[in-house]
């Protein structure tokens, strides 16, 4: 049973962050967050005559492959355009062709800056956590009918901090030893993202996949509620109901490495899109990072001679900074989310086992940019000093 016990301090908040390695939801630190109380009329002026850009997807998919952004649809409509289609009331021409039943809308992955005016940056106020000044300015935000996912990723920076602000939101967590059961692949490139290739979607809203030998960790987000989500934690990310949440990424101190890593990647992807057709660059680039095809190749070498330099007069950062890890006991203001052990679901059909197939450019593209991969091209820089 959950005990009871003060809130803590904002520095005591701060160490808890820095030093949790399992994921923690808090309670009742954004209840000073205008948002958590904003009625229909208050999000129409919060959103005013802001254009949403939303991608439309599938609620029902399937089939062995995640639904990727560079294959969704895309409509823009404000706000009220948005409601009213969920109502399934009079909808903008541009919106005719889809149904809330069968797809979803999703306003998601929006740097806060770039979409609210000054004034409303500040309603985002993550000082509770110990992160004084950190408001909307480093934040993101995310708007999802019912149906709305993020195929399953972990972020190669940082730690993570997500505010449910409206709405039902459903993790499920992966530690990163799971690593090599979930698929893990850089395509479609996108800095600082790993997807797995298994589509979650397969399985019901309230299930938990199969994966042989996983440690899955299920939270349902309430709004108020704070989830803190260690590094490189796996996570698959769906609406049960409309929601919004907001986020911020944490900086780490293993990010310098991190960048290193991720600038390799980086090169690789860059030589590699150029040199293929366009339209196999495109498959292979997130929409976000279609200029990874165009960038100078001197900035990323600029960008990784930087990252090694300090990676180098800065040895093991983690280790330095870390305390023993905290005994997490469940009260009023924080529960840790643990392993799963409800039963796993199999969907319908497996993914059919073939004998060995001939290797493809991706499967080429995804070996470069392993994990595993880039660590050894790291130890061997090191090793060349
Ligand atoms: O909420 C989502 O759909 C994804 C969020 C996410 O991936 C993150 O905050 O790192
Ligand atoms: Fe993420």
């Amino acid at each position: 049973m959950a005990s009871s016990s003060a809130q803590p301090s904002a520095d005591e908040m701060r160490r808890i962050i820095s030093n949790a390695e399992t994921p923690i939801v808090f309670r009742g630190f954004i209840d000073s967050w205008p948002m958590i109380k904003f009625s229909a009329d208050d999000w129409r002026s919060f959103f005013g005559d802001l254009s949403l850009d939303c991608r439309v997807g599938d609620r029902q998919n399937d089939t062995h492959c995640p639904q990727w952004e560079r294959e969704a649809d895309a409509v823009e409509c404000n706000y009220d355009q948005f409601t009213q289609w969920l109502e399934n009331g009079n909808v903008a021409d541009s919106m005719c062709h889809i149904t809330p039943r069968q797809h979803f809308l999703y306003f998601n992955y929006k740097y806060m800056k770039d979409i609210c005016g000054s004034t409303a940056l500040p309603m985002v106020d993550w000082s509770p956590f110990g992160y004084p000044g950190r408001n909307g300015n480093e934040s993101t935000f995310w708007m999802g009918t019912a149906g709305a996912h993020t195929p399953c990723h972990y972020d190669t920076y940082g730690c993570n901090l997500v505010a449910q602000v409206s709405g039902k939101k459903r993790w499920i967590l992966y530690p990163p030893e799971d690593t090599p059961l979930l698929e893990p692949s850089r395509i479609p490139y996108e800095e600082s993202s790993v997807y797995s290739q298994i589509n979650f979607q397969r399985w019901k809203e309230t299930e938990v996949p199969d994966i042989s030998g996983s440690h899955p960790h299920v939270v349902i987000l309430y709004p108020g509620d704070v989830l803190f989500v260690p590094r490189h934690w796996w996570h698959y990310v769906h609406n049960v109901q409309l929601s919004i949440s907001i986020n911020t990424w944490l900086e780490r101190p293993e990010d310098e490495e991190a960048r290193l890593a991720e600038g390799l990647v980086k090169y690789f992807m860059a030589n590699i899109s150029r040199n293929i057709s366009p339209d196999l660059s495109s498959t292979l680039l997130n929409p976000n990072e279609e200029e990874t095809a165009f960038v100078e190749l001197e900035d990323v070498e600029n960008c990784i001679r930087h990252s090694f330099r300090y990676v180098m007069d800065h040895p093991h950062p983690s280790e330095s900074t870390r305390s023993p890890p905290l005994s997490m006991t469940a009260n009023n203001w924080m529960t840790p989310v643990t392993f799963s052990h409800v039963p796993l679901k199999s969907p319908e059909a497996k993914k059919p086992k073939t004998s060995t197939r001939d290797l493809k450019l991706f499967d080429i593209v995804r070996a470069f940019c392993d994990q595993r991969t880039v660590q050894t091209i790291i130890e061997v820089l090191k090793e060349q000093q």
